[in-house]
């Protein structure tokens, strides 16, 4: 429980789940106390920090009145129902705008985090651990990600964000991933792509991500 009446976020200022919440709270303007669990010590799987998230996986977010959630995209659609008339609007009104905002944040989960994050354990996290990447395994991983940004060329030519017009969570949501890949030297996915690249500097370079680049 949030005893001092303030957000606590439960997670890592290195952690990608961790930062996709840690940005919406910014875009949000809120203020929030972070409480690290510790991953590298196995703090995440205390029976202390199970209780909060069942998973033992982080981030957890405790409100200021005590409601708890876990799960980092169902986070930032908590805080944004919630905070609604704080910073930055990150879901938008009406029928047909909320459609294409559900259909960018589809994509988000379905065709880019999961080869995203596979790309960034296998070229960052394996390294981390000791270990070298599997050059075949990063090859085929830039294959399939270069299948979905030619996607992503084609849907932001004719639209200026991944969910309609204006940025909105379902861009948020590909930010802590983006960054990593770009840091793993793929930043070729993006640049080579003129739209792609385009949407990628504007929802980058957004003051609420950049404070959170800055955590680490
Ligand atoms: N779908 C979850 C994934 C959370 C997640 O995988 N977090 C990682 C850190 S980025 C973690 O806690 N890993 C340790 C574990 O799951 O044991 C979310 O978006 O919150």
């Amino acid at each position: 429980m949030s005893s001092k009446g303030v957000i606590v976020v439960y997670g890592m200022t290195l952690s990608t789940a961790t930062q996709r919440v840690l940005v919406a709270l910014a875009e949000k303007g809120l203020d929030y106390e972070l409480k690290v669990v510790n991953l590298m010590n196995g703090e995440n799987l205390t029976p202390n920090y199970l209780e909060k998230h069942p998973f033992g996986s982080i981030p957890t977010l405790v409100d200021s009145d005590g409601f708890m959630i876990y799960d980092s995209r169902a986070i930032c659609r908590y805080l944004e129902k919630k905070y609604k008339g704080h910073g930055t609007e990150l879901i938008p009104k009406g029928i047909k705008a909320l459609g294409l905002f559900e259909q960018g944040v589809s994509i988000e989960s379905s065709n880019f985090d999961s080869f995203a994050r596979k790309m960034v354990g296998e070229k960052v996290l394996k390294k981390m651990r000791g270990g070298e990447p599997d050059m075949n395994t990063v090859a085929q991983l830039r294959g399939q990600l270069s299948e979905v940004l030619d996607v992503y060329e084609k849907i932001l030519s004719k639209q200026s964000y991944i969910g309609g017009e204006v940025f909105t969570l379902a861009d948020l949501f590909h930010l802590p991933y983006g960054a990593m890949l770009v840091k793993a030297g793929e930043n070729e996915l993006f640049d080579s792509r003129p739209h792609v690249k385009q949407w990628w500097n504007k929802i980058s370079n957004r003051s609420a991500w950049k404070s959170v680049v800055a955590l680490n």
